[in-house]
């Protein structure tokens, strides 16, 4: 299974250097209890990986780690590799590129970017060194888990130099809208998302920030995914959603820890007979804690009664306090606290309790279990591990979350009051809703969060991430076999070579021609038409061009030459050297329902057309925008698909095309039936559409079949690009030499 390699921008833990004295402290934060829950837990002591590492790094000295910091690891569970950058290069990618730049844009605050080129170079820099490290110590078939903003160049970097190892990626901040990434300058963001698909799996909180990525990845780089699954440059990636858990059974089983329960009491005792609202944040302009102290307040102005009956808990845990946009933030919060507290404090009471310090676990868990309310109100947010952790807290089942529908546990988290952030009215109905909501409410909307939370705690989403990781490299490995490569052309063409009756199912838009911007320009060339003619002209071969084409362009364009034509997928047809006829009966009348739909489509999405031919109605979107052209594709064929229930029509969803035409004929049949009245004893078949795979499965093993791009399909072999098929059919010409001819 090989080794398992985490790898973060720091370690999981830091060093405290006093004097002569050398503290370890295992650092805080969602992403290190996850993993750490993960080494300690059943599946990964029972040995998925024969080791475990940890990349970061490193905030102490090369010197201590020798003397200090090595010697003394041996109690964790996994080796750890610190990385030692230079502090002014560190500076400049850390509190620069990653969060005065990549951490406001992908939050939403493009105003408080700082684009500087140095950020970024700094950025390529370290996370080049981390490619470099790694590239010493992994070897193929082991797993490189990436993780978060800063490293999102790495798995592109990693993948140039150790291609056989198994990459993930997981992004633990919001991926933002195609909209704010492409205010980042061109080369960085293509960079950047380059760089993420240099993975094997791509990991995010939510749905939203898949599809954000996907469509910035078809806008930016023009790869178009198919269920989640892109076909990058030779490989397939996936992305998907993965909503990190908590270590549930931790949170959950704190309620009955003595030192725990016994400061919840405390709390209590101090603030008796009043509720307490509680949060916990890392001061961030993320959090929303300006916002949510105006909430508060506007709390307080509507509500008197409460005033004296409640006390506001806020606990701001210190952040990244050289970057001045955050040294300001504090500065702007504790102004406000202070105003707010001068503003409705009595002689014996205070609204808001402010603290800004790093609380120990115990107390941390001793107040999510004193609080009658959480008040999480992020501007925006990847995940948020707080309102997780609360809910597992209440062991009582007692207590409300007031969730900002912004973060990304809001997608999770339904049954908590959800708000928006800056909305003051919505944040104060929310507040009085939760302190008159009954305890049976209470009850049954814990209950429900708690079971979900439960259910996929942290140990799940590493597994998860870690099995899914497995299955995309398998399906790359399927893909892989599939590729049509020298062995399997040189059997095709010796056979090919050795046959007397050989027949060739050809498509023509995609395959035998790239696509054109309207269907009528994709006129085959001089060199088309002359391959064509030679293949055609042989005796023993049959060659037949099978198009979703109406027969009066396929006549005019390749009607002189020896072919076989077949017409609207099998509609009509014209044997070679015979005369056009109709495979099925024509009437025109159901074309009179579906036009006016497609005529709607066209006018709401710009850059569509409507192509009618004698047997199909076509709705092309190749030319539209491309992530509008998709949605209403699909809307379309929401549309039609209901309305041909019960009828002979079929609705194909072709290659940027939604076609329209009776059912009971499409290429597979004809294809078929041609092959079937000429038992040749050498088919060849290749396409490129969802209406050639009704060839590849109805022709099985009876041709060699050959899909022309990427995508799942049923054809033996696939070839990546267009370019590829003339050469391939050009060189069947090519005679056997007579080793080859011996099959040698
Ligand atoms: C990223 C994303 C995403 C906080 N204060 C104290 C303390 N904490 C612990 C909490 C929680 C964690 O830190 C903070 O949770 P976040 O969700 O904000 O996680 P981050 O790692 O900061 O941020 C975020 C997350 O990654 C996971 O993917 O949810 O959206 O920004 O576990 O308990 N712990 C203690 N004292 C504190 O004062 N002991």
């Amino acid at each position: 299974m090989g080794r398992l390699f985490i790898v973060s921008n720091r370690l999981p833990f830091s060093v405290d250097r006093d004097g002569e004295q050398v503290t370890i402290r295992q650092s805080s934060g969602g992403l290190v209890s996850a993993i750490k829950s993960y080494f300690e837990s059943d599946a990964a002591a029972t040995g998925n990986f024969e080791a475990k590492m940890w990349m970061g790094v490193a905030d102490f000295s090369n010197e201590d780690w020798t003397a200090e910091v090595e010697p003394r690891l041996k109690k964790y569970d996994f080796t750890a590799y610190p990385l030692f950058i230079d502090k002014t290069v560190y500076k400049d990618y850390y509190n620069g590129f990653a969060n005065s730049v990549l951490w406001p844009l992908f939050h939403y605050f493009p105003s408080l970017v700082d684009y500087q080129t140095n950020y970024y170079d700094a950025f390529v820099q370290v996370n080049k060194a981390f490619a470099n490290r790694l590239a010493e110590v992994v070897k193929p078939g082991d797993t490189v888990w990436i993780h978060d903003y800063q490293l999102m160049l790495l798995p592109e970097m990693l993948r140039a130099v150790q291609p056989e190892v198994n990459i993930g990626f997981f992004l633990h901040i919001p991926f933002p809208s195609y909209e704010i990434l492409r205010l980042m300058p061109a080369e960085w963001k293509t960079a950047l998302l380059r760089g993420l698909l240099g993975a094997d799996l791509i990991g995010f909180h939510t749905h939203d920030y898949v599809q954000h990525f996907m469509q910035s990845v078809k806008m930016l780089l023009g790869v178009d995914n198919y269920f989640y699954t892109m076909q990058y440059q030779d490989r397939l990636v996936k992305a998907d959603l993965f909503p990190i858990g908590i270590d549930y059974k931790r949170f959950h089983n704190a309620a009955y820890d003595t030192d725990v329960l016994d400061l919840r009491n405390d709390i209590k005792r101090n603030f008796e007979n009043k509720k307490i609202i509680f949060s916990v944040d890392r001061l961030d302009y993320t959090k929303g804690l300006m916002d949510r102290l105006n909430g508060f307040e506007y709390f307080l102005q509507q509500h008197p009664v409460w005033q004296e009956k409640l006390v506001f808990v806020l606990n701001i845990v210190p952040s990244r306090d050289e970057i001045p946009a955050y040294l300001e933030r504090k500065k702007q919060i504790e102004e406000k606290i202070g105003t707010l507290n001068g503003k409705f404090s009595t002689i014996s009471w205070q609204p808001v309790i402010y603290r800004y310090n790093h609380l120990p676990f115990n107390e941390l868990c001793a107040l999510y279990q004193a609080a009658d309310i959480a008040l999480i109100t992020p501007l925006r947010d990847g995940m948020n591990l707080v309102a997780k952790e609360y809910v597992a807290s209440c062991s009582t089942q007692r207590g409300v979350l007031i969730l900002s529908e912004l973060a990304g546990a809001a997608s999770e988290l339904n049954e908590a009051l959800l708000v928006n952030p800056t909305d003051v009215v919505d944040v104060s109905n929310a507040i009085e809703k939760a302190l008159h909501m009954p305890s049976h409410e209470q009850k049954n909307r814990m209950a429900l969060m708690q079971k979900r939370l439960a259910d996929y705690d942290v140990v799940k989403w590493v597994n998860d991430f870690l099995d899914q990781l497995v299955s995309v490299r398998k399906e790359q490995i399927k893909m892989q076999t599939k590729l049509l490569d020298e062995k399997i052309y040189k059997r095709i063409h010796q056979h090919y070579q050795k046959a007397q009756k050989r027949c060739l199912l050809l498509d023509y838009d995609g395959t035998l021609v790239s696509f054109a911007r309207l269907p009528q320009e994709a006129v085959p060339s001089k060199e088309l038409k002359e391959l064509l003619y030679k293949l055609g002209s042989d005796e023993r071969n049959h060659v037949v061009i099978i198009s979703g084409r109406d027969a009066e362009v396929l006549e005019k364009w390749l009607g002189h030459l020896p072919l076989t034509l077949v017409a609207e997928h099998g509609a009509s047809y014209k044997m070679k050297g015979e005369s056009w006829q109709q495979a099925i009966p024509s009437s025109d009348q159901w074309k009179e329902v579906i036009r006016p739909i497609m005529q709607i489509f066209v006018s709401r999405c710009v850059g569509s057309f409507v192509e009618e031919k004698n047997n199909t109605i076509a709705w092309h979107y190749r030319n539209t925008a491309a992530d509008l052209g998709f949605s209403r594709s699909r809307e379309l064929i929401n549309n039609l698909s209901q309305m041909v229930q019960n009828t002979m029509l079929q609705v194909i969803d072709g290659n940027k095309v939604i076609e329209v035409r009776m059912s009971g004929f499409d290429k597979g049949v004809m294809a078929l039936r041609i092959v079937n009245d000429l038992s040749p004893d050498f088919t060849l078949c290749i396409g490129d559409d969802t209406t050639d795979e009704d060839m590849f499965k109805a022709l099985g093993s009876k041709a060699y079949s050959i899909k022309v791009s990427n995508g799942i399909t049923a054809a033996q072999y696939t070839v990546f690009s267009q370019r590829k098929v003339l050469p391939l059919l050009e060189q069947l010409l090519t005679p056997l030499t007579e080793r080859e001819y011996a099959g040698a």
